[in-house]
């Protein structure tokens, strides 16, 4: 039981291109008012790149794929929703619940629709002390097992990032950089790890994924790092980043809170800055990902 919105409608009857977004950065990722306007105009530069913009959420309990006007109003200023990951897929369903999608289960409603490109800012990954805590986003699961090819920043720079690129690789989830040999860290340009793979056009891209088949890898994502065009100011980002993850462990939260904390962190400690270059990510990979959806036709 999918619901589509009238120009993914229109899209899926064309064969015509089409991007999928995610929700959670709408509702736990970005401040309001904010969230609201950066959503509307993310599915703008998608659509001017000559795809269409599918953001997809869980609606009481029905899942989503492309949001018209009020339905994304809603997952931008309404508390009732939470975040969805694959596992809460089938509880929502039943109990008709809402719910913004993580990078993880938005790749899988995706998958369900036959979207094969999604844009979002960064990945899921292995947290700092997950050899303790056990935190791993299921993002790089998600990644290993479903066809979906993913434009992101990197992983966010609160995460582990050499323990995430070793898991990324042990899952076999092909990682090119998009016109750098840098892994991107988010908010930062560079996370201090290199890339072996880079491409330097959509094209490029489009050809790699096109030839999954070839060599009977046609399973697994693909993970595209584009390294924000404005990033941090180093320094800024270093102390934000101890403070806040002091912060999370003084008050014991846990679990898919983590990441929303970390994050809102950020935003409200950085004078703006965090949030300029969140927004500029987010803009960024969709419109790279609307031209390689372009170009996969
Ligand atoms: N990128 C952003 N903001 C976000 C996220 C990604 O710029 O809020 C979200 C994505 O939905 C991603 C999730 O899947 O953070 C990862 O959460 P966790 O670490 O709990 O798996
Ligand atoms: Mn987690």
């Amino acid at each position: 039981m999918i619901q589509y919105s009238d120009e993914v409608k229109r899209a899926r009857s064309e064969n015509a291109p089409i991007v999928a977004l995610e929700s959670t950065i709408i509702a736990h990722g970005l401040p309001r008012p904010k969230n609201l306007i950066v959503a509307q105009e993310v599915e703008e530069i998608v659509r001017e790149e000559g795809a269409t913009p599918a953001t997809i959420a869980i609606i009481k309990g029905e899942v989503h794929i492309g949001l018209n006007e009020k339905e994304l109003e809603q997952v931008a200023n309404d508390d009732g929703f939470t975040k969805a990951s694959i596992r809460d897929l089938a509880i929502l369903a039943s109990t008709k619940k809402s719910a913004a999608t993580t990078v993880a289960a938005t790749s899988h409603l995706a998958n369900l629709a036959g979207i094969e490109f999604f844009a979002t800012g960064g990945l899921g990954g292995v947290h700092r002390g997950a050899s303790e805590s056990w935190d791993e986003s299921a993002d790089l699961l998600a990644l290993a097992n479903i066809p979906v090819l993913v434009v992101c920043a990197g992983v966010k720079s609160i995460l582990d990032i050499s323990a995430t690129l070793e898991r990324l690789e042990t899952l076999s989830v092909p990682l090119i950089g998009f016109c750098t040999n840098k892994f991107p860290g988010f908010y930062l340009q560079d996370s201090g790890y290199s890339l072996e793979h880079r491409v330097d056009s959509p094209k490029e891209i489009a050809a790699i994924w096109g030839a999954r088949n070839e060599v009977g890898t046609p399973r697994s994502g693909l993970v595209v790092a584009n390294p924000t065009p404005s990033p941090m100011d180093t320094a800024l980002h270093e102390r934000l980043l101890k403070e806040g993850l002091n912060k999370a462990k003084a008050k014991g939260v846990i679990g898919k809170e983590v990441t929303p904390f970390l994050l809102e962190y950020f935003h409200t400690n950085s004078s703006g800055e965090s949030l300029r270059v969140n927004v500029e990510i987010i803009k960024s990979n969709a419109k790279l990902a609307a031209q390689i959806a372009v170009a996969s036709k």
